[in-house]
């Protein structure tokens, strides 16, 4: 299937991934093709969760999977070894290394997302359900707010498809997403420093806007837990932190919801949170990046690269005092 739209990815499907897997990784799965592991077939079916140590082994790494190596602006990919063990994920811990190892044995099945609200047709999906809105990879970049990025071939759906089948009713204005509260399973959520869950707002034309998906996998593969499983937000053209992992609940609402970082740090975080090279956090510049597996740094983009998908969304010239 191509995007109609232009997007973040103007590549059709067949160039990024071999026929066999543009098809829907779950339905590649079930036609079994190219997998000689019958393993991997069991530990993959749809709504199981792989023990930790089948879910390594089975993890091809990415990267032979899929055959576009770059972005749209010629950027090689990261590596799957990168994207799945250098994370930001505070619900695990506040190291980069440390999500990938404490969020091994974290369980995401069985797994719900309530959307509600502000809506005329609330309802709770069972993420059998969402994975059926899974689509083609697309080629985002994830640019951390600590300045440094990474470019990820994403698997999903746009965030669109289940706020149109919710309908939005006319009051509502944002979307709130939180994300789970599960300190047994999540060591940082004892680290009474942060108000959990974890909550990012978008306004609701963001949220309808194509580059808004809701991320289900990368490099083909099921997402791992480290990465947000079984299902996070990803908003290319603004800072990581919005991009909320583990969500479980996506409500319709009239006011501007009050984010986790904007909560505990509301002098450096605001809601907006557009990659602006322009405009610094507090404590450091936002003008350069670290692309992960490259010894200089690149000069930021405007929205991360996305300006010409996203820029007529913030006509108000002050949009960009808001970090
Ligand atoms: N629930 C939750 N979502 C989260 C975070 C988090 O700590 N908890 N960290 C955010 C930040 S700061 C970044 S940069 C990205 C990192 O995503 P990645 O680890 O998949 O690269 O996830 C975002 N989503
Ligand atoms: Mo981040």
């Amino acid at each position: 299937m191509l995007i109609k739209k232009k997007t973040g990815i103007e590549i059709p499907s067949s160039e990024i991934t071999p026929k066999s897997l543009y098809l829907s990784r779950r339905q590649f799965m079930t036609a079994g093709t190219l997998l000689a592991a019958g393993g991997l077939l069991a530990a993959c079916a749809p709504g199981q969760s792989a023990p930790a140590g089948e879910e390594s082994a089975a993890a091809a790494p990415g990267p032979g999977t899929v055959s576009a190596e770059t972005d749209e602006l010629g950027d090689p990919l990261n590596s799957y070894e990168d994207i799945t063990t250098y994370n930001n994920y505070y619900e695990f811990n506040t190291t980069k290394d440390g999500p990938a190892k404490l969020a091994k044995n974290f369980p995401t099945s069985p797994w719900q997302v309530e959307v509600s609200g502000l809506v005329n047709k609330p309802k709770t999906y069972a993420m059998e359900d969402l994975l059926k809105f899974e689509q083609e990879e697309r080629i985002y970049r994830l640019r951390c707010v600590e300045a440094w990025s990474m470019v990820i071939p994403w698997l999903g759906f746009p965030l669109a498809k289940i706020l149109n089948e919710v309908e939005p009713t006319a009051e509502a204005t944002f979307v709130r997403f939180e994300a789970v509260e599960d300190p047994k399973n999540m060591p940082g959520q004892n680290n009474p420093m942060f108000p959990w869950p974890y909550v990012e707002g978008l306004r609701l034309d963001e949220a309808m806007n194509d580059l808004a998906i809701l991320s289900t996998g990368l490099y083909g593969e099921t997402l791992t837990p480290q990465n947000g499983a079984p299902i996070r937000l990803v908003t290319p053209w603004k800072y990581g932190f919005k991009s909320i992992k583990a969500i479980v609940k996506i409500e319709l609402v009239d006011y501007m919801p009050t984010s986790l970082w904007m909560e505990s740090a509301p002098r450096e975080y605001g809601f907006y949170s557009n990659v602006n090279p322009n405009v610094n956090h507090p404590r450091w510049s936002q003008a350069t990046e670290r692309r992960i597996g490259e010894l200089g740094r690149r000069e930021t983009l405007m929205f991360n690269g996305y300006e010409e998908q996203v820029a007529h969304m913030y006509p108000d010239p002050d949009y960009d005092t808001h970090l």
